[in-house]
């Protein structure tokens, strides 16, 4: 059974592991409250229990008082879940927390499964799936773009533009039913060029709300930044220098940096991390500075944005022209390439402009420049981000349902739809697989296996 009984009632504690002054225990279920009286006393409260209301009562193990606690009760299906829920918050001690599950269990819940609670507010219609995946955005979100995003997707931001995208094709699709049904013989021709622009407008919406996938995706995960340049270039300098540390060592020796490094920084709100590697120069080195060089290759293929350290006070060396290489060889597709010209406090070699044309000039050793590429590095994502509380994609699995949608919607424009030779029936068909792949988005068609996926994904207790 991939998505567990409904009708059983669940218990989990809610606060994190470990301790804290104060824990919650969450119950939930048609038992909730029959198996919260078992051990909350005084057990009278439960007979009428006023929903969205905190009771005072003491938890009882065998007739001893085992902690006093505030009890929060919901009635279905006013509360999460949808089901009759009851909150108990206890002092946070890991032994007062087992207990009070053993209570539960024994008084007939049973444990619940990680994202849960979740899945039955999905299940009993609290929240779409859109919404419930977030849910778990929000809670692992660290920064500001990261919260925003999950807590507009929560109020439901994604949900409303799915839902005028559908209300557009479902009226397409509509007209073109009524046509296929013999009894409306009446209806006037359907005029293939308004359809046609009809569906081309649908198209741009599920396109542009698709977009915004390629800088939303960083919202949730952060920018990965790969610094990459020719031995000595200075790039380890470079990531002390704009994560304010001394993370890397620097020497003036070439190949001083084997391991590739990280260190994470948020910038504008946006959670950036950064990744130091060895020097590329095919040429040098033994065993560990080749795997050192696999490494640096390795986290070009990674990268969202390559930072290309080169040293402004030499001209332009065998070791850069094969840093080239191997970033036009390496990086992803769609990433971002700014060359950075460093150790701009010493005398420059005068490299020709078109060189270093559209790069950044810094000194690591003064600090110059430093400002002006961090914000550089977010200049996009920034723009994305501020665009107003418009909804952001940030899911691969809402992306690729739009991407299904978009592509029903080309086959469809592909259709001769021309006056006389209206292919109602294959236009249908492409509307309903562009509605189905939305509706995916919003849970409605999801199959089991995935909604299972996607909640084991959850803490437990949330
Ligand atoms: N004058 C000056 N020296 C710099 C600057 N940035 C780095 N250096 C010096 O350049 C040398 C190399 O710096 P690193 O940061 O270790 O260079 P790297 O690219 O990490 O070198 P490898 O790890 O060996 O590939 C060190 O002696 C630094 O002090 C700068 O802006 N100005
Ligand atoms: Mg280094």
């Amino acid at each position: 059974m991939l998505i567990p009984d409904l009708t059983q009632t669940i218990v989990a504690p809610a606060s994190a592991q470990g301790g804290g002054a104060i824990a919650v225990v969450r119950l939930s279920g048609p038992e909730a409250f029959k198996i919260a009286s078992a051990f909350l006393k005084p057990s009278s409260i439960f007979k009428t229990p006023k929903t969205r209301f905190s009771y005072f009562l003491r938890a009882e193990e065998n007739g001893r008082l085992l902690d006093n606690t505030v009890v929060t009760l919901y009635r279905a299906p006013k509360s999460y879940t949808g089901d009759d829920m009851a909150e108990i918050s206890c002092h946070g001690s890991p032994f007062i927390i087992s207990r009070l599950l053993r209570l539960a269990i024994s008084n007939g819940a049973r444990e619940a499964r990680p994202g849960e609670f979740t899945l039955r507010a999905f299940m009993n219609g609290k929240l779409d799936l859109a919404q419930a995946e977030a849910v778990n955005d929000l809670i692992i979100s660290e920064n500001e773009s990261a919260h925003r995003a999950a807590i507009t997707q929560v109020a439901g931001g994604i949900s409303n533009r799915i839902g005028k995208l559908r209300a557009g094709l479902i009226a397409l699709l509509g007209e073109l039913e009524v046509r296929l049904d013999d009894s409306y013989e009446e209806l006037p021709e359907l005029d293939p060029g308004t359809f046609r622009r009809r569906a081309a407008a649908a198209a741009a919406g599920i396109k542009n709300l698709a977009d915004s996938f390629g800088r939303g995706r960083y919202l949730k995960h952060g920018i990965r930044v790969t610094i990459a340049g020719a031995p000595n270039s200075g790039k380890s300098s470079l990531l002390n220098r704009i994560t304010e540390t001394r993370r890397a060592i620097v020497s003036p020796r070439a190949g001083t940096t084997r391991d590739t490094l990280e260190e994470t920084l948020t910038l504008s709100g946006l959670k950036v991390i950064f990744t130091d590697t060895a020097g590329i120069d095919p040429r040098t080195g033994g065993p560990i500075e080749r795997e050192g060089m696999r490494r640096a290759l390795k986290a070009l293929k990674t990268a969202d944005v390559i930072l290309w350290v080169q040293d402004l006070s030499k001209k332009s060396s065998p070791a850069d022209r094969r840093v080239g290489k191997a970033i036009a060889r390496g990086a992803a597709p769609g990433s971002d390439l700014i060359k950075v010209f460093n150790k701009s406090d010493l005398p420059a070699a005068g490299r020709p402009e078109d060189e270093t044309d559209g790069g950044i000039i810094v000194s690591c050793k003064t600090g110059a420049g430093i400002s002006g590429l961090k914000r550089r590095l977010v200049r996009d994502e920034k723009k994305a981000f501020s665009a107003g509380s418009a909804a952001v994609i940030t899911s691969a699995r809402h992306y690729s349902a739009l991407l299904n949608a978009h592509s029903e919607l080309s086959s469809l424009e592909r259709l001769r739809i021309r006056a006389g030779t209206f292919p109602f029936e294959l236009a249908a068909e492409h509307l309903r697989g562009a509605l189905n792949a939305l509706a995916d988005i919003l849970g409605e068609t999801t199959p089991e296996e995935v909604l299972a996926n996607i909640f084991a994904n959850f803490c437990v207790g949330k």
